[in-house]
Order: C-alpha cells, then sequence, then structure tokens
C-alpha cells in the first residue's frame, strides 16, 4: 500500500503559549522528547466484514444417509481411531458466500466457530484439523455417503480451549485470497477431530451452526485493504449525434471536438461512476481509476493529455447523450497521457474525490473524461477504451481502505502513552508517520500537528475528552 506523502508534514504547526495549562504540558512534551524511543512501524488495518456461513451442517459416520442442516448444532466427534472404523466419527461442513467480494485484496481471514459445550470427555487441547473443499456441496443434502472431497492437508488447526462458551479460530486467509481471485473454488471447508481416542465416551465437541442465531453463527472475519469496483455506468457521448447513446457499446471513445472548445462537432466524451455506498465513511488511502486503451484510430494520440473531471449532476448509461449531459466541475481532478503502446492501462488518481465522495461532502455522480488538446486538422485522433459490456478489461476503481481509532498514531488498536510518543516521534524526529496519517489527528481538526500531542496528554492523564470524530 502506498505511504503517505512527505508534504504531508507541512501541516506541522505550533500553537501560542497560553498560560501554565499549556506549561505544563510543555513540560509533558520535553520530559517525552528526552525520553522518545524508536518503535516498530504496524501495518495497517483494513476494512474488517463478518459474514455468517451460508451452509453449515455436520455428517455422522454411524448414520451416513442422515442430514443436519437444519440443525442448531455443529458436532465434532473422532471415529474411535485415526481414520478409524468404529462409526462414531462426526464432521463438520461450512461455507460462506464471498461472491461480493471477488478480485478484492485481503490481508486476513479468519473461520471462527463458538464451542459451547462438550459431551462424554473434556476435549480440552484436542486439535481440529481444517481442510478446503474440493468440490461443492449444500446442506440439506449434504450426508456423510455423498460429502465432498477435500484437500489433503490443512488448511490451518486450532486446539480445544479449556473453557467452554468460547470462540475457536482458524486461519483461512491463504485459502480465501485464493478464492477471492478465483484460481481455486469456494466449496467451504471441512472440520474434523483425527486424534485417536480409542476407547468409550469419545470427546463430542459441540459449535453452534447459524440456525442457532446470527450472533454465534460460524463466521468468516476477512479484513480487505484493495477493492476493486467494476462501473455501474459508462458511456460515451458525441458532438456530432448529440441524442445519440452509447451506453450498450463495448468501447469508450475519447475524441477531441477540433480544437479547444471547437464547433467542428468530431469530439466524443466520456462519461463512468461506480456505486460507492459499501464504503460509506471509510478512510481510503488511495483510489485509482483506470481504463483499458486498446486501440486509435486516424492518427496516434500517443502524449495526449486527457482530463479527468468530476461530475456535479446525475446521469445514468441508458440515456445519457450530448444534449443532456451532466455538468462537471470546472477543474480536472486529474490528468493521463495516452502511452505509446496500445493494449496498456491508463490511471488517473481520484484519491481525493472518492475520498470526499466517501465522506458526503461531495456527492458521487462519476467523472467526465475529454480530450481538449488543439489537433485543427482531418483526422482527429480517436482514442478507444474497453467499456464494462465488453467483459474483460472493463473500466476499474481500485481502492485502498484503511480503518483506525483516532489517536492511535501507532497503528496498535490501542490509544496510549505510545501514540503520544509515536506523534512526537513523527512531528520532530522524522519519525514514521502514522498510518493513515489521519489516525495521528485526535483532535479531529483535520490537521496532524502539536495540538493532537496536547490533547492526547489531556486525554491520558488529565480526564480529557476521548479522541473521537463521529
Ligand atoms: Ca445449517
Ligand atoms: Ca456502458
Ligand atoms: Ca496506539
Ligand atoms: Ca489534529
Amino acid at each position: 500500500m502506498a505511504r503517505l506523502s512527505e508534504n504531508s508534514r507541512k501541516q506541522v504547526a505550533f500553537p501560542k503559549p497560553a498560560g501554565s495549562q499549556t506549561r505544563r504540558t510543555l513540560l509533558w512534551l520535553v520530559l517525552l522528547l528526552t525520553c522518545t524511543v524508536l518503535l516498530p512501524l504496524s501495518s495497517a488495518v483494513g476494512q474488517i466484514f463478518t459474514l455468517c456461513s451460508t451452509d453449515d451442517a455436520y455428517i455422522i459416520h454411524g448414520s451416513p444417509d442422515y442430514n443436519t442442516g437444519t440443525e442448531p448444532a455443529l458436532i465434532i466427534r473422532n471415529d474411535y481411531g485415526i481414520g478409524g472404523t468404529s462409526g462414531w466419527g462426526t464432521d463438520a461442513l461450512i461455507k460462506f458466500d464471498l461472491s461480493q467480494y471477488a478480485n478484492q485484496t485481503i490481508t486476513s481471514a479468519k473461520l471462527k466457530l463458538r464451542y459451547y459445550a462438550w459431551y462424554d470427555n473434556d476435549p480440552a487441547g484436542r486439535v481440529l484439523k481444517l481442510f478446503r473443499n474440493i468440490s461443492d456441496w449444500d446442506e440439506f443434502t449434504v450426508i456423510w455417503n455423498n460429502q465432498p472431497g477435500h484437500a489433503s492437508l490443512p488448511t490451518s488447526s486450532c486446539a480445544v480451549p479449556a473453557a467452554t462458551e468460547t470462540w475457536m479460530e482458524w486461519d483461512v486467509t491463504t485459502d480465501v485470497q485464493a478464492m477471492l481471485l478465483g484460481s481455486i473454488s469456494n466449496y467451504g471447508w471441512h472440520l474434523l477431530d483425527d486424534n485417536y481416542w480409542g476407547q468409550p465416551d469419545i470427546p463430542s465437541i459441540r459449535f453452534r451452526s447459524k440456525e442457532f442465531d446470527t450472533t454465534y453463527c460460524p463466521k468468516l472475519e476477512i479484513v480487505v485493504v484493495k477493492q476493486t469496483l467494476y462501473p455501474t455506468d459508462d458511456a460515451y457521448i458525441i458532438h456530432g449525434s448529440p441524442d445519440y447513446n452509447t451506453g450498450t457499446e463495448p468501447a469508450l471513445i475519447i475524441r477531441n471536438d477540433y480544437g479547444i472548445g471547437g464547433t467542428s462537432g468530431w469530439g466524443t466524451d466520456v462519461l463512468i461512476k461506480f456505486d460507492l455506498s459499501q464504503y460509506a465513511n471509510q478512510t481510503i488511502t488511495s483510489a485509482k481509476l483506470k481504463l483499458r486503451y486498446y486501440e486509435w484510430h486516424d492518427n496516434d494520440p500517443a502524449g495526449r493529455v486527457l482530463k479527468l473531471f468530476s461530475n456535479t449532476a446525475d446521469w445514468d448509461e441508458l440515456t445519457v447523450t450530448w444534449n443532456n449531459q451532466p455538468g462537471h466541475a470546472s477543474l480536472p481532478t486529474s490528468s493521463c497521457a495516452v502511452p505509446a503502446a496500445t493494449e496498456t492501462w491508463m490511471e488517473w488518481d481520484v484519491t481525493t474525490d472518492v475520498q470526499a465522495m466517501l465522506l458526503g461532502s461531495i456527492s458521487n455522480y462519476g467523472w467526465h473524461l475529454l480530450d481538449d488538446n488543439y489537433w485543427g486538422q482531418p483526422d482527429i485522433p480517436s482514442i478507444r477504451f474497453r467499456s464494462k459490456e465488453y467483459g474483460t478489461y472493463s473500466p476499474r476503481l481500485d481502492i485502498d481502505v484503511v480503518s483506525y481509532i483516532p489517536g492511535d498514531a501507532s497503528g496498535d488498536g490501542v490509544v496510549d502513552i505510545g501514540d503520544v510518543v509515536y506523534l512526537i516521534n513523527y512531528l520532530f524526529k522524522s519519525g514514521p508517520a502514522p498510518y493513515p496519517l489521519i489516525a495521528g489527528d485526535a483532535n479531529c481538526d483535520g490537521v496532524v500537528d502539536v495540538g493532537d500531542v496536547i490533547y492526547l496528554i489531556n486525554y491520558l492523564f488529565k480526564g480529557g475528552p476521548v479522541p473521537s470524530c463521529k
């Protein structure tokens, strides 16, 4: 993930001294400055999504045609020995719907089950292995006899804790990332106890299933850091055919209008829009609009700078035309020069726009892309991009999402003296910046400066208000 710009340090400013309160605080500062230590830079936390299972059931060796899909529990039991044949064994199957997160980048995925009871013998310390399934199943039809196959090596393991009414968790990061990228199919997981028991009263380990309730349902907790969105609307508009709509065409075409503000009527511009509603109020560190440049006509456009503007009114791809096109901002959000080679991605930085859209300070009507470089002769370069209707190479918006706790400059999840030290290191000793930078803004005034150090000290040691920007 990209680091924040060093320019952000220009925001450092000193408040005016004002009375003994400030003098005491400055004394604190001097004290801290003399004893600051180098702290490890913790990694960023992404946006956390928690899903309940869509299918869960256990399968019973001794009742191989019995389905448990609607029961409120998932039961795990060793089969009286490794690969045993006693028939007491029960395994659990669990599956989640990941379709909404296709192509996202995650940093963590954990499968969590609520362990609530045991029978016959205490299973504490028994290691339960989780395997990725390699064929499909559903909870209403799965039985021991038709169970899906699973990978030969476990994805991860977790030992049963001493106490019941606790969550057990399995790391499934590698599996889930591969599922999201489509390199493996998502058929969920198979959980079992293959620890030899070999006597009566085999420990029976009980988890809540999704039928119990949504608080204790099997959960998949994923931390998403990079998200790729695809447009809901894209189209180009044609000066010379001002009532013509192109919303369903597989291409987006950009062409100068025969000079700046020209009147030849050759001009075509592109409009593009994404649904950002799922990410409302998130903090992002980067947003990039990417279009796949696949060919040109008439003249090579290499080096022509295409300007992207945020729209100021709404539109949709099936009705937009030159004549009813939305207005856009007067200054471009960003620009990108057409590269020499076709079959490449062009990219516009829309971080500021997207952050403002997520926070609601501007409305999201997407963007307007155009070529306003004077041409002034025949055969105006026509620059062609894939639209979402083409299928592959769809326009995309790649965003990096970060969640944070106001005041947690060090990013370790707690606001404490370590954050004061971290901020002082950053502000005065060229230490690393908070990540995201805004996490250092304890007083929520939009700047990271010594005021935040003072605010944190007030909060931590003088009963001052909690850092909170909501
Ligand atoms: Ca179930
Ligand atoms: Ca379209
Ligand atoms: Ca901290
Ligand atoms: Ca601040």
